[in-house]
């Protein structure tokens, strides 16, 4: 599928995204911004050579040495490299969010997960909302893969349709927060009709915030790095205190296209609230400075 065709998609597309709750779509991603999308990544390895332990941004697998490094994840990349600002604000997967999402965006997160050759960790079966819970179940996460991805490196599993399911408790038997879904759900899921989201470089999944997902360990002599995007529907917000959604960078929060009109809809209630003053400076104006506004 051509780059053209998905940021203007057909019906097609978005019914299949909305009946199955994810898309792959091969190779999307054109040479000239994947090598820059490379060339940043690779930096964070290089300095990850320095590190004996995780730094905030840069997670290390155990194993890691300067001469060899092995990377889990780059926290946030977002904030650390304008090239991932740019790609994830401005660039052709921000446009694909808007296509999804009805016209316009808004940026949560971002995260490149490296899945490190010879033994890269699994991500054990979730879904996503539960870690940053928003007001409507519009989320979505979109991965790109910066190298091509074979059955052997752990490539990402969906299980289609899921989304539309039951929401799983992500904590274990004696009440710890654990982000998997637990064994006694497992045999819940109907995992024999995952879908291995693989290809060449350049390509891209996306999957809604409900699907149960996850991946194998990376037991090849090749890396995975899956670079994934987060955006909601505009009308969406993350709600405050509930998982990561109070500890995210500051791109967080960012409106790709159009105009952020202040709605939410909650329980069914279309409501328009007052203005995000936190982008105002900080301070809000006592209900008495707002209705006298004109007379002063
Ligand atoms: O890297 C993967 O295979 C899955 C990533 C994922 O689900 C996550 O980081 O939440």
């Amino acid at each position: 599928m051509q780059l053209d065709e998905v940021m203007q998609p057909d019906t097609a597309l978005l019914e299949s995204y909305e009946k199955e709750g994810y898309l792959l779509i091969e190779g999307l991603i054109e040479p000239a911004w994947l090598e820059r999308l490379k060339t940043a990544a690779a930096e964070f390895v290089e300095a990850s050579r320095s590190l004996s332990q995780s730094s905030k941004a840069i997670d290390i697998a155990p194993g890691h040495t300067s001469e060899q490094p092995k990377l889990r994840r780059l926290v946030s990349p977002v904030d650390q490299h304008p090239t991932f600002w740019e790609f994830a604000l401005k660039g052709p997967i921000a446009q694909l969010a808007c296509s999804l999402l009805g016209g316009s965006a808004r940026f949560h997160h971002s995260k490149l997960n490296y899945k490190w050759s010879e033994g890269g960790e699994e991500v054990k079966w979730h879904q996503d909302i539960q870690f940053w819970p928003h007001t409507d179940f519009s989320p979505l996460t979109i991965g790109v893969y910066l190298a091509a991805v074979d059955d052997e490196m752990g490539p990402m599993g969906v299980v289609p349709g899921s989304h539309h399911g039951r929401i799983y408790d992500l904590y274990d038997s004696q009440d710890q927060w654990a982000g998997a879904i637990q064994d006694k759900d497992i045999n819940r899921l109907e995992l024999d009709k995952a879908v291995w989201l693989k290809g060449a470089a350049g390509s891209v999944t996306v999957h809604n915030a409900c699907m149960i997902h996850g991946s194998m360990p990376n037991d090849s002599d090749r890396g995975r790095p899956l670079l994934l995007q987060t955006y909601s529907a505009i009308d969406s917000y993350p709600i405050s205190n509930l998982g990561a959604n109070s500890v995210l960078g500051g791109a967080s929060g960012t409106v790709i296209q159009g105009p952020s009109a202040q709605r939410i809809s909650i329980q069914g209630r279309d409501l328009r609230c007052a203005p995000d003053w936190s982008v105002k400076g900080g301070k809000a104006p006592t209900i008495f400075g707002s209705q006298q506004q004109k007379m002063m």
